[in-house]
C-alpha cells in the first residue's frame, strides 16, 4: 500500500480548489487501501457502532448508511489516517504546514436507495473554524451521476456565507443562528455546476464551506461506497457552539485553541509552498 502520494500536487491542482472549491485526483489511492476500506465497510455496516445512522427513509428499497469516528476504535482505519497518501495531498492542497484529522465516515449508498444527499456545505456541522477545512471523499467503487456522485456548486465556498447544518437524521437537531441553504435548483441558471465520474481509487478533495449534494443511487446493482475524511489546517481553531454535529467526545480546550488533541491529532506536517 503506497503511503506517499503517487505523485506531487500540481499548482494547477491547488489552483482549482482554490478557486473552484473542489478537485479531482485520480488514481492517488490503490488497490491495497481499496481493498482494506472495502472490508472496513463489511464489517461496520454489520456490526454498527455508537455514531453510526441508517439516513434512509422508511419504504426506500436501498440503504444509505453513515458511521463517523471510525479511526479511533479500529486500527485498519488509524492505520489510513496515519499511513495513507490522504493528509499529505490535503496538506498540499490546502497549503498548511500541519495536518490534523477532524473525523472520518463511512458513506454508503447501496443500489436501490432513493435518498439524496440534500444541499449543503459542510463546516457549519462542526466546532471548529478557519480557512482551512476540507473533506477528502474517496471512491471504492466506481461513482456516476446515477450511483450518487456529488455535485458541487463552483466558488461557493467564496461567498462569504455560513448556512444552516441541514439535519439528515432528526429535524430538531441542529439549531443555529444561520440562513436556510438557498433554494440552489431554482438558481440552477445563474449558478456554475461541477461533478466528476470517478474510478475507484479516485478521490475529490472539496472546501469545507463548498455547497453540494447527491443524488441517490439508483443503479439496480452497483453499490456506492465512499470512505470520507475530513482535514484541518494550521489556521484551524477550536469552536464550540451549541446544536451541532456530535464528536465522538467534547475536547478539553479553550475556544480559539488549536486542534492538536487526542480528538484531533496532527497527523502531517510538510512545507508549504
Ligand atoms: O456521499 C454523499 O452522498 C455526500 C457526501 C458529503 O456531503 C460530504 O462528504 O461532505
Amino acid at each position: 500500500m503506497g503511503t506517499k502520494p503517487i505523485r506531487a500536487i500540481t499548482e494547477d491542482e491547488i489552483r482549482r480548489f482554490e478557486e473552484d472549491g473542489v478537485v479531482h485526483l485520480k488514481g492517488f489511492f490503490d488497490t491495497g487501501w481499496v481493498e482494506m476500506m472495502r472490508e472496513r465497510v463489511e464489517y461496520v455496516a454489520n456490526n454498527p457502532g455508537k455514531l453510526h445512522h441508517e439516513l434512509s427513509k422508511p419504504g426506500d428499497e436501498g440503504r444509505f448508511f453513515s458511521e463517523t469516528f471510525l479511526w479511533h476504535q479500529n486500527d485498519g482505519f488509524r492505520e489510513f489516517i496515519y499511513g495513507s497518501p490522504a493528509a499529505a495531498i490535503v496538506g498540499q492542497i490546502m497549503r498548511s504546514a500541519k495536518i490534523n484529522i477532524v473525523f472520518d465516515q463511512f458513506l454508503i449508498k447501496e443500489p436501490n436507495t432513493d435518498e439524496p444527499t440534500v444541499w449543503h456545505h459542510d463546516l457549519t456541522y462542526w466546532p471548529i473554524r478557519g480557512d482551512q477545512v476540507c473533506t477528502l471523499w474517496l471512491a471504492l467503487d466506481e461513482v456516476t451521476e446515477e450511483t450518487g456522485s456529488m455535485e458541487f456548486v463552483v466558488g461557493s465556498h467564496k461567498w462569504g456565507k455560513r448556512f444552516h447544518p441541514v439535519a439528515f437524521v432528526d429535524p430538531e437537531k441542529y439549531k443555529t443562528g444561520e440562513p436556510a441553504v438557498p433554494d440552489i435548483d431554482a438558481m440552477r441558471d445563474e449558478l456554475e455546476f461541477t461533478r466528476f465520474d470517478y474510478e475507484i481509487g479516485d478521490c475529490t478533495v472539496h472546501h469545507g464551506l463548498l455547497v453540494h449534494a447527491a443524488g441517490g443511487n439508483q443503479s439496480r446493482d452497483r453499490r456506492r461506497r465512499a470512505y470520507v475524511t475530513r482535514w484541518a489546517g494550521s489556521d484551524v481553531v477550536y469552536d464550540p457552539r451549541p446544536n451541532i454535529q456530535d464528536m465522538l467526545w467534547e475536547p478539553d480546550m479553550a475556544p480559539g485553541a488549536p486542534l492538536d488533541s487526542e480528538l484531533w491529532p496532527a497527523v502531517w506536517q510538510g512545507e508549504v509552498r
